[in-house]
């Protein structure tokens, strides 16, 4: 019997953990959107899974292509105009779910960037998870 083939098995009448090797936080889908070079800022988006049982907070960001990176929520106020804010708490990543930054929702905005976000540029990007601690990933530009 292979270990593969015994690991589904005890995985199957939960015996065994599933994914006993499995990072508790998955970021994936990091990418941000191209801006013209006289512009002051960039903005990212991406994808935050939380394979673990206990809930996460992505608590700070930062780049070496911002001067400044600040979590922030786009909004609608009661003017219907857009606007966006920061988000002084972090963003909460509940146990087990998938939280997507995407256009017209929470992002990731780059203050005063020192990086080209021009297509296929890899911009490093670091998040810090209040649980799962430090996580480096590279935002594609396109
Ligand atoms: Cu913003």
């Amino acid at each position: 019997m292979s270990q593969r083939w015994l690991a589904a098995v005890l995985c199957i009448f939960g015996i065994a953990a599933c994914q006993p090797n499995r990072a508790p936080i998955e970021v994936s889908e990091v990418w941000g959107p191209e801006v013209p070079a006289v512009a002051q800022n960039g903005i990212f988006y991406l994808q935050i899974r939380n394979h673990s049982q206990a809930d996460d907070r992505l608590v700070a960001v930062q780049s070496p292509g911002c001067t400044t990176a600040e979590l922030h929520e786009t909004y609608e106020n009661e003017h219907g105009l857009m606007g966006m804010r920061y988000l002084a708490d972090g963003l909460f990543i509940p146990a087990g779910e998938t939280v997507t930054l995407d256009v017209g929702g929470f992002h990731i905005m780059c203050l005063g960037k020192t990086a080209e976000f021009r297509a296929g540029e890899h911009i490093p990007l670091s998040l810090t998870f209040a649980a799962a601690g430090e996580l480096t990933v590279e935002a594609e530009i396109h």
